[in-house]
């Protein structure tokens, strides 16, 4: 994908100021500091389009962006924050699930987990949600480069039995720091964009 144009909307704290239109949309999720933000900036080859330093204030927004004028990113509030009061955990919660059940151009989430980590029942809660709510999904393992290629295998089976039971789907290992796994992850992007033309058309 040619990226020409990439342009933060709005950072969104209720449905209401979710972006209108039916642009096909793309959401990132996974635990504070999985690399997010750093995915979607490798993706969009931007260096600053959309911060990488952790605040947990911003824990309770959507940042949207839109990508050529074609399709829409949204960067899902991080999970996994160490001391979250519970009612900011409650309203974490509201706001991920009602975007999750109700963005009708939503095309499916990039689930992200750390390629270095077990995955956490935080991780594993957020894809039964997404299997729940019949949201797709692709799952990325972030900071590869941080790992020797034997040690990515090795997380990618571990990776892979813990989320998939050994099914075939979608993961990637990806880092944000060598851009591997961008064209990859692109490709399996791009194809729910022209999936939901022929359905429609
Ligand atoms: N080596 C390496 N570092 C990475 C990679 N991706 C992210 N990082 C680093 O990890 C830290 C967190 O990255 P962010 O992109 O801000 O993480 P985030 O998931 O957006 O975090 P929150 O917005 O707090 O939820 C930063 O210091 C990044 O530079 C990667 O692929 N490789
Ligand atoms: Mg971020």
């Amino acid at each position: 994908m040619k990226i020409t144009q990439a342009e933060f909307i709005i950072s969104a704290v209720s449905a209401k100021q979710y972006p209108a239109g039916h642009l096909p949309e793309f959401a990132f999720v996974g635990r504070s500091n999985v690399g997010k933000s750093s995915l979607i900036n490798s993706l969009l080859n931007r260096k600053k389009l959309v911060k990488t330093s952790a605040t947990p204030g911003k824990t309770q927004m959507i940042n949207f962006f839109n990508i050529n004028g074609d399709l829409i990113f949204a960067d899902l509030p991080g999970y996994g924050f160490a001391k979250v009061p519970p009612a900011v955990q409650k309203k974490w919660q509201a706001l991920v699930e009602n975007y999750l059940i109700h963005r009708e151009n939503l095309r499916a989430v990039v689930l992200l987990i750390d390629i270095r980590r077990k995955p956490t029942e935080l991780d594993l809660h957020m894809q039964e949600w997404l299997e729940q709510y019949e949201v797709d999904y692709i799952l990325a393992a972030t900071k590869a480069d941080k790992l020797s290629q034997a040690e990515q295998s090795q997380q990618l089976k571990l990776i892979r039995a813990a989320f998939l039971q050994d099914r075939d789907h979608e993961l990637i290992a990806y880092s944000s720091k060598t851009h591997r796994g961008r064209k990859e992850l692109w490709k399996q992007l791009t194809r729910r964009m022209k999936d939901q033309q022929t359905e429609t058309a």
